[in-house]
């Protein structure tokens, strides 16, 4: 299995999105590293209480997923070599290159009231990766431009300094690599949307679950088909349907063809809430015991010293810092 990094924000409750597009196809593998970026979350404005209650059921989801067994869990401030990494990609990353990043262009641009940390978070994002030589980085396609960005660095770098960095590539799955909001089947499903019907929650229980998929916002017409462009709404049900119940899109498609929005959304939800249940349970659970989280996350954070104190010591001498 090929060695990965991967992330996630702790910039709110964890959503279906999430989990399909990214969580789901993180393997524990020894190599491998899965972090709570909770300086990324720092890019936005945040609440104290609100982001230290994130950081831990963000970290309590990752290890629920049994991530902490196979792989390695920890939270990304834990590990200082990340932020010192990241100025040094700083000073080498280019203006230009980040200027045509789209996350910065649907969230900031134009705007002079955003901070310079939602401007230049993708060059720490890269530093999240590049500390741990990697081969893959498994994401949703949000997040590809970025992981883009990771591997122009890593060649600069390289080609400038010595070969010091692997470089790694994107791995996002075929379907689900972009769940929709279902308040509005164009944007995709995103856990700082203040709607909450827009998104499901991974701690959503049966009936939030069921009411947010009845009232998700479909196409005209009455026929359950699948057709990304027409029928978006209708289109991003059956992806998320088929990934969960390993069924697929076109079985889907053609049980409720003639059923009515109706029908198929029921079962739609039966199949979130069958997914969704179990997860929800076992962070629950871990959530009663922060000794275990804390103990957990410890032996993540060595973990990942072990790889980072290293590879940080490599660049400075490449650099001419040391
Ligand atoms: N809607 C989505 N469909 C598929 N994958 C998604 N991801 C996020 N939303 C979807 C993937 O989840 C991983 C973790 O995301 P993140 O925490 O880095 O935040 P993000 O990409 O900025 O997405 P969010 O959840 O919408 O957060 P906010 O609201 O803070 O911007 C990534 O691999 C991402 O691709």
């Amino acid at each position: 299995m090929a060695k990965a990094f991967s992330g996630i924000q702790p910039t709110g409750e964890i959503t279906l999105g999430n989990y399909i597009g990214a969580l789901r196809n993180w393997q524990p593998d020894p190599g491998s590293f899965y972090c709570v970026v909770d300086m990324h979350s720092l890019s936005q404005p945040w609440e104290p209480a609100e982001l230290r209650e994130n950081i831990r059921s963000t970290a309590a989801l990752l290890l629920a997923l049994g991530l902490g067994e196979g792989s390695h869990v920890f939270v990304q401030s834990h590990v200082p070599e990340h932020a010192e990494l990241a100025w040094i990609l700083n000073c080498l990353g280019r203006m230009g290159e980040l200027s045509r990043m789209t996350q910065f262009k649907s969230k900031g641009r134009g705007k002079v009231d955003v901070s310079v940390g939602l401007f230049t978070y993708p060059l720490l994002m890269a530093s999240d990766i590049l500390l741990y030589r990697v081969e893959e980085v498994p994401v949703g396609e949000d997040q590809k431009q970025h992981v883009e960005l990771t591997r122009d660095m890593a060649e600069r770098f390289n080609s400038r300094f010595g070969p010091v960095f692997t470089v790694p590539a994107p791995r996002i799955a075929k379907l689900g690599a972009r769940v929709m909001s279902l308040r509005n089947p164009l944007e995709k499903m995103s856990k700082s949307d203040p709607d909450p019907n827009s998104k499901i929650l991974l701690s959503d229980g049966e009936d939030a679950i069921s009411k947010k998929i009845m009232t998700a916002v479909t196409d005209s017409g009455r026929e359950v088909a699948y057709d990304p462009k027409e029928k978006p709404g209708v289109s991003n049900l059956l992806e998320i349907a088929s990934i969960l119940s390993g069924e697929s899109v076109a079985a889907l498609a053609e049980r409720y063809r003639d059923q009515g929005y109706g029908a198929f959304k029921r079962g739609v939800a039966e199949i979130v809430v069958a997914a969704v249940r179990p997860l929800r349970e076992k962070v629950e659970g871990l959530l009663e015991d922060p000794a275990e989280i804390d103990r957990q996350l410890e032996q993540g954070r060595a973990a990942a010293e072990r790889e980072a104190k290293p590879m940080l010591g490599q660049v400075k001498r490449a650099i001419g810092l040391v």
